[in-house]
């Protein structure tokens, strides 16, 4: 898959030095496109392995509406922990004592997603991240809007209007207490010849930790409400506002980039399979996923 090698090199030789938020420093470049044939394979890359499982049970996560980490900490998904977890130490007074990834926070993290797992209402108190994308994809000041998409879709394929927004600005200062802003903000679904393809707009993208994850995700809700709607799969087009790689990133992204891609993967998801509002992870299958070995990296918190 060239499309993201592309991008890492357009950042890593174009990109401008930029603070951020996180304190961490970037290479960031302003508005980005890339555009994924689905027809072509599933797009999970190759050139590092990605926790494909991760990407499958956050967006049925997303797809239920659910916005506490519980049910992703039982199934071993452990990509939104440190957000609740840093709101709790701060909340409990904390945070001063436990340098992000020393010893002592690690251990003190894996005593609190064990929690999580184990305590309902430790869980229910702790592990919600606020009105973040499940709350805003099923109920965005009362409106449903994946099931009304879908229903739009199916009864309007030509419309223009196909649009899911997780960008709700009376809700942002609650997500921002346990999670964040939404990162992708705003998708669009697009009909022609039978093929549904999809467009997301990601205010802001960790290129090297976030995107790969993002990519999968969009490409798997698209096989999805394709197949809700009886239509075939287009493209997934991605386009980003603020691309960045962190600083900390650059080591890593400069190697990925030495990689050759191999063949994608393909997802196969039973006709017997329950629709996407029920499905479940064990329908959802990716076969003959061959990629070069995983490049660990600290993600920016
Ligand atoms: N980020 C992503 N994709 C996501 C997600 C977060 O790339 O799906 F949830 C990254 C982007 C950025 C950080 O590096 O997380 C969010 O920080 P900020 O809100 O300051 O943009």
């Amino acid at each position: 898959m060239k499309t993201y090698l592309d991008l890492l090199g357009h950042i890593l030789e174009s990109g401008t030095p930029k603070g951020d938020r996180t304190g961490t420093g970037t290479l960031s470049v302003f508005g980005y496109q890339s555009r994924y044939d689905l027809r072509a394979g599933f797009p999970l890359l190759t050139t590092k392995k990605v926790h494909w499982k991760s990407v499958v049970h956050e967006l049925l996560w997303f797809i239920r509406g659910d916005t506490n980490i519980r049910y992703l900490v039982q199934n071993g998904v452990r990509i939104w922990n440190e957000w609740p977890f840093q709101h709790y130490l701060q909340s409990t007074g904390r945070a001063a004592d436990l340098p992000k990834h020393g010893t002592a926070w690690k251990a003190a993290l894996a005593e609190f997603t064990a929690r999580i797992a184990n305590d309902a209402a430790f869980a229910a108190e702790w592990g919600e991240l606020g009105p973040v994308y499940g709350k805003q994809w099923r109920d965005f000041n009362g409106v449903d809007q994946l099931r009304e998409v879908v229903e739009n879709i199916r009864r309007s394929p030509d419309s223009r209007r196909h649009i899911v927004t997780a960008w709700n600005p009376t809700d942002i200062p609650e997500m921002v207490k346990a999670g964040l802003p939404p990162c992708h903000t705003l998708f669009q679904f697009y009909v022609a010849e039978g093929r549904l393809s999809c467009q997301l707009y990601q205010r802001s993208a960790d290129v090297f930790l976030g995107v790969p994850f993002n990519i999968a995700s969009y490409a798997l809700l698209t096989h999805l409400v394709a197949r809700e709607c009886g239509l075939e799969v287009g493209d997934f087009v991605h386009t980003l506002g603020d691309a960045h790689l962190y600083q900390n990133h650059l080591e890593q992204a400069t190697l990925q980039r030495t990689r050759a891609p191999r063949p994608l993967p393909s997802l196969h998801i039973p006709a017997s399979a329950p629709g996407m509002f029920e499905i479940q992870f064990e329908d959802i299958e990716l076969r003959d996923y061959d990629p070069w070995p995983a490049i660990r990296a600290p993600i920016a918190v």
